[in-house]
This record gives structure tokens, sequence and C-alpha cells, in this order.
């Protein structure tokens, strides 16, 4: 068995100023391992008091909380930057200029990590398929470490010295501090825009994102999504997924005579599309994604397949929550961008649509500079209600009235989500009600209302389980 951290770590005292900024999860996962690796550590954190300082090793004494501290950075060998700390912050930006090196926990793991990784970046679909993998692994017996963006700090994998593969989930923030990531094989799912808040364009957050590929070995490409492919011309192995029916090696989706449709690799029937527990066009491209780059990371295609049809999904994306007078109620908090809140309309919408149902869809919260409008032709089709809460509420509205939102679909501001759930009775309690379903797929981050997607989730079916009538 290979070790998965290098063992010749020396005392690294002599190397120069650690400095960590942001005492987060991330944070505190780096000022462990570099402490342990021997290094002196200093830790700066724009709060007065972080709730993890209590868990920093006692060697690291530099602790300065209250602002980020641009002298303690300038005196900094090399800064290890928290992935929600942006490089435009003033002192960071200073010790940039300075030319002092700006790096994430990332770069730390792929420079000390001895074993294959499987790098999953995109703008949506990251944790499935990431989790999904991570199962596929487990289930082929083999010993995994699962990390990243998904909420597991990346170093604290390297705590496992059986280690044997290593699968990533990788934001744009932890990427756009990582060089030669060196990965076994890298994937950039799909690309939406998201996050521009923070990369300035579209073109930022695809440099950004596209950092993956440095170094990989070989990749997976989405061929419906023409930004996920590298940019530069290269001669690695690439496996592709999509909708339509693949190439020979590549995969992809064929229809049977019966309409039938599977999951195919070349011309090989690999699997009903109706033995995944995952639903949705979405979710078939994400089992492709899965599969893909299990093959390449040399998982058993067997077990891979019989891992899938087990998978249930992850809370708050696309989630059923119940079923209360008359109407589903699915909760996909984690739809917090406009390229996952489309996805969800159109798996949803597409299932209610048969049955001339409806869906009633729940916007808002923090818009990071989204252009909404496009959510418009999604919305004409599927939807006839949409209830906006949060910061961006009112903007959000201007976007769909912008874009052309038909006269039939009726907007309603509400704030919150008790707020509009009083709506939802109102409105489904009318005769001329088409809503079969209620959708809470905010395409927005939940900030503004809440400490993250997961409790606005919760918020939203506790308030679901307080219906009447709830089945
Ligand atoms: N801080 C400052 N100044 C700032 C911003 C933050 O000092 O301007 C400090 C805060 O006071 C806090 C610390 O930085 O003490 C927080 O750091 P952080 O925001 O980087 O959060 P971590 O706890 O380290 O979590 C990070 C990721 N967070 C972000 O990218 C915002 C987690 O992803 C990730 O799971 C974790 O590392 C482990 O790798 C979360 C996320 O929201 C889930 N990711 C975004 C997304 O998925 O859309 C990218
Ligand atoms: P990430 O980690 O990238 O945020 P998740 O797996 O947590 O991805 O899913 C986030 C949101 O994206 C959920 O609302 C989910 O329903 C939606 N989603 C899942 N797969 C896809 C896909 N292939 N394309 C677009 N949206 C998707």
């Amino acid at each position: 068995m290979t070790t998965n951290i290098a063992t010749d770590a020396l005392l690294h005292k002599g190397s120069g100023l650690q400095v960590v900024v942001g005492l987060g999860q991330s944070g505190l996962s780096v000022a462990r391992y570099l402490a342990k690796q021997g290094y002196q550590v200093a830790v700066t954190d724009a709060q007065e008091a972080p709730k993890l300082a209590d868990q920093l090793p006692a060697e690291v004494d530099i602790r300065q909380f209250g602002a980020i501290d641009a002298e303690l950075l300038q005196q900094a060998a090399r800064i290890i930057i928290s992935p929600g700390i942006s490089l435009a912050t003033e002192a960071v930006a200073a010790a940039r200029q300075a030319h002092i090196p700006v790096v994430s926990d990332i770069q730390l793991f792929c420079e000390a990590c001895t074993v294959p990784i499987v790098a999953i970046t995109g703008s949506n679909a990251k944790s499935t398929v990431t989790t999904l993998v991570g199962q596929m692994a487990t289930d082929a017996g083999v010993n995994v470490g699962v990390g990243g963006n998904i909420g597991v700090p990346a170093l604290t994998l390297l705590d496992n010295p059986e280690m044997a593969l290593a699968v990533l989930e990788l934001s744009s923030f932890q990427l756009e501090t990582v060089t030669n990531l060196g990965a076994q094989v890298a994937t950039v799912l799909n690309m939406s825009p998201d996050h521009l808040d923070r990369h300035g364009d579209m073109l930022g957050y695809h440099q950004a994102k596209h950092r993956v590929f440095q170094g990989a070995k070989s990749i997976v490409i989405n061929r419906e999504d023409a930004l996920t492919r590298p940019l530069v011309a290269d001669n690695l192995t690439r496996v592709s997924t999509g909708i339509h029916a693949p190439d020979k090696g590549q995969y992809g989706l064929i229809i049977d005579p019966e309409g039938q449709i599977y999951l195919a690799r070349g011309t090989e029937l690999l699997l009903s599309a109706d033995k995944l527990l995952i639903k949705g066009r979405h979710n078939l491209l994400n089992a492709q994604a899965a599969l893909a780059l299990g093959e390449l990371a040399g998982l058993p295609l067997d077990s891979m397949l019989d891992t899938l049809q087990h998978f249930t999904g992850l809370e708050h994306r696309c989630e059923y929550v119940a079923h209360a007078a008359d109407i589903d109620y699915f909760n996909d908090s984690k739809g917090t961008n406009i390229g996952s809140t489309m996805a969800a309309i159109e798996g949803l919408g597409a299932v209610y649509a048969p049955k001339d149902g409806k869906l009633l869809l729940i916007l808002g919260g923090q818009g990071k500079g989204q252009a909404f409008g496009e959510l418009t032709p999604f919305i004409n089709q599927y939807v006839s209600q949409v209830l906006f809460i949060g910061e961006d509420a009112q903007l959000i509205e201007q976007h769909l009235r912008a874009a052309k939102i038909s006269a039939d679909v009726a907007l309603h501001q509400c704030q919150t989500l008790e707020k509009a759930f009083a709506t939802i009775q109102q409105v489904t309690s009318s005769s001329l009600s088409q809503v079969q379903a209620v959708l809470l797929s905010p395409a927005c981050a939940s900030f503004d209302q809440y400490r993250g997607y997961a409790a606005r989730g919760e918020h939203f079916s506790q308030l679901v389980s307080q219906l009447e009538c709830v089945q």
C-alpha cells in the first residue's frame, strides 16, 4: 500500500512564516497540518473571536483576529488563503503585489498526496457526482478519501495512511490559487454563471474552474457544454458524456424502440434509466460523469452500475419532501444558481406537464450578480406561480419582467418563507389553480436569511410538515 503523505517531512522552521488567512474549517485544517510539519504558522481572521480558535494547536501562537492583518501578511513566506476570502481583499492584494505566494489548502494537498486524485468541479452537480464516485470506490473495495468543497477539508484526508484514492470536490474559489493539480482524472461537469460577484465575469469564473485540468492525466468532458472542454489542444485521454447516443468508448443515452432510455457506453446498453433512484435528465448526466470518472480511476464497471442503482441522492437537491392537499413539495435549496434552478424546473416540470400540472416556484435570496431573465423561458413553460423571497426579491422580479415573463404566470413578493407559505395556501386553494408541485429552488445564496442552504431547506421542510393533510 502506498502512503499518501510525504514521509520525508522535515522540520520547516527555517522556511519562513506561513500565514493562514481565515479560520474556518479549511483554515483550521491548514494550521494544524503546517504546524505538524514543523512550520512556523500564524493565523488571521476578520472576526474578533473565530469559533474554531480554541481548536488551534498551541504552537500556532501568532493569532491576529478582528481584521485580516495586512502587516502580518507582508511578513509571510507563503499565504494560505481560505476559499471564502477574495484575492481582491486589500491586505491579500497588497501581499500579492509584493510577490508573496498565495495558495489554497488544495495546493498543499496535491503537493503532499501520493495517491491518484479524482478532481471534480463545475457549476452544479459537484457534490452529487463526488459522493457517487466516492460510493462507487467504497463499494469496489477501494480505501477512498472524499473531501474538498463538499465539507471535509482536503488536508484532513491525509490523516488516513491507508487511503488509496482521493476524490475531491473543488470550487472555483479553491481552484483559483492552485497550480498543477496533477489529477489522475479531472472534470468540469458543466458551466453556468455563478459567483460572478467574486470572479468579476464569466471569463474569470471559467479560468478558475479550468485550472482543474492542469497536469491531469485524463479528463471527462460534457459534450453538451463546450465550456467544459479545455481550451488548449492536448493529447490527454478523454471520455465524454452527453444526452445523445455515444460514439465508441464514450458515455451517452440510447433510447430503444419501445422508448425506454438507457445509460450507454458506445453501443453497449449499461442500465435502464428507470433503475436509477435519482430522477431527471440532469441526473442521467451525473450518472454518466460518475461512471466515466470511475472508469478513468480504474473502478470496475459492474460494481459501479450496482452502486448507481442504490444511490438515493443527497438532501436539499430536488428532494421530495411530502404530499399535502394534492400537492407535492420539493426541497431544492441547494439550487443556488440559475443553472441548477433551470435543471430543477425542467426536470420536475416535465413530470407534471403531461398531467396538465404546473409548478409553484420559490425564488430568491442573494442573487450574486446573475441574469435571472435566463430563467424566463423555463418558467413560461412549466410554472404558473412564482413567489419571491430574500434580499434580491425585487431585482429578480424586475429581471423576469424585462425578459418578458408570460402574463399567465402570477408573481408574488413574499419576503420570507413563512409569508410564502401563507401565499401558497391562498393560491392553491383556488379551484383554478394548476399547481401540482411546490418547488423551492431559489437560484440564490441563502446567507441573507439563513446560515446556509441546509438551514433554508430544513426551514422549508418544517413549514411543509406544519401544513394540514401532510402525507
Ligand atoms: N473570513 C474573513 N474575511 C472574509 C471572509 C471570511 O476573515 O472576507 C473568515 C471568516 O470570518 C471565517 C473564515 O474566513 O472565520 C471562513 O472561511 P471560509 O469562508 O473559506 O469557510 P471554511 O469554513 O473554511 O469553508 C470552506 C468552504 N467555504 C467557502 O468556500 C465559502 C466550504 O465550502 C468547504 O466545504 C470548506 O472550506 C472545506 O473545504 C462551502 C461553500 O459554501 C460549503 N462553498 C461554495 C459553494 O459551494 O458554492 C464555494
Ligand atoms: P454542487 O455541489 O455543484 O452545488 P449539487 O450536487 O449539490 O452540486 O447540486 C446542486 C444543485 O444543482 C441542486 O439543486 C441539484 O438539483 C442541481 N443539479 C444537480 N445536477 C445537475 C446538473 N447536471 N445540471 C444542473 N443542475 C444540477
